[in-house]
Formats: structure tokens, sequence, C-alpha cells
């Protein structure tokens, strides 16, 4: 299996909870290995961007005010199948769908605060990693 990169975010909901440390615990116990990360509160320009996919959609404008809310922690995870390994610990977008045992499970209260960000394939996470770290903030992992 090849080692990938995806783009993390824990939205401001979960910030708010103080659940930052059981996310990463998470994280690390599946074998994804943080090599960046940064805590910041988006503008409205940074989160209208990031979404900018979903601009014609209904839920965008929440959206949008929901991820300014607050402040978000963000990180760059590494491992084996790291995209689709993130996103089964993340679980379904929406939490009454989401498995058991899953961050959204466990977290999410709702499809429109659902704790965490993941990107969906490898390019996504190449263009969302490159949207919020520059090359030198990307950490080489030492064994
Ligand atoms: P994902 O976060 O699971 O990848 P996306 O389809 O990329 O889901 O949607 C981005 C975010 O937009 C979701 O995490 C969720 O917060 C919100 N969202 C998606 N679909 C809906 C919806 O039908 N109603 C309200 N919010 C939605």
């Amino acid at each position: 299996m090849a080692i990938e990169r995806t783009f993390s975010i824990i939205k401001p909901d979960a910030v708010a909870k103080n659940v930052i440390g059981d996310i990463y615990s998470r994280f690390e116990k599946n074998g994804l290995s943080i090599v960046a990360a940064k805590m910041l509160h988006l503008t409205q320009a940074q989160a209208e961007g990031f979404y900018a996919e979903h601009s014609e959609r209904g839920f965008f404008k929440d959206l949008v005010a929901f991820m300014v809310s607050g402040p978000v922690i963000m990180q760059v995870l590494e491992g084996e199948n790291a995209v689709l390994k993130h996103r089964e610990i993340m679980g379904a977008t929406n939490p009454k769908e989401a498995a058991a045992g899953t961050i959204r499970a466990d977290f999410a209260s709702s499809i429109d605060e659902n704790a965490v960000h993941g990107s969906d394939a490898l390019e996504t996470a190449q263009r969302e990693i490159a949207y919020f770290f520059s090359n030198d903030e990307l950490c080489a992992r030492t064994r």
C-alpha cells in the first residue's frame, strides 16, 4: 500500500469541546502521523475559498459562517492509504449515519457541525494541503 498524505481540519465545534487530543490519538492509533499542524481562526475569504466547490449549494453560507465561528486546528496526516483511512476514522458526513466509534459519531452534533474535515481523494488532498501549508512547513518523519 502506498504512503500518502491527506489534509485534516478539526472544526470549531470540536475545538470548543476540548477533544483535540482525543482526535489526535485516534489518528495515531490508526497509523497516521502528523507531519504538519497549525491552529488558526479562518477568515471569511479563507473559508469561502476552501469550500469554493460548494459555493452554489444551499448550505454554503451556513458552512462558511460555522467555519469562521471559532479557531480550527489543521494538520497533514501521513501513512499507508492515508486518504481512505482518515475518511474511515472520521465517519459519514451526517453524524446520524456515521458508524459507531468514528469521530463524527462520537463528537458531531449535526451535519452542519460535524467536528472534522478530511480530503476525499489524493488530488484533493494535494490541493487542500497547498491551500494552507507551504512546502517548508511539511516535516519529514524521522524514525
Ligand atoms: P465531507 O466533509 O464529509 O467531505 P462534503 O460533501 O465535502 O462533506 O461537504 C462539506 C461540508 O459541508 C460537510 O462536512 C458538512 O459540514 C457540510 N454539508 C454537506 N452537505 C450538507 C447538507 O446537505 N446540509 C448541510 N451541510 C452540509
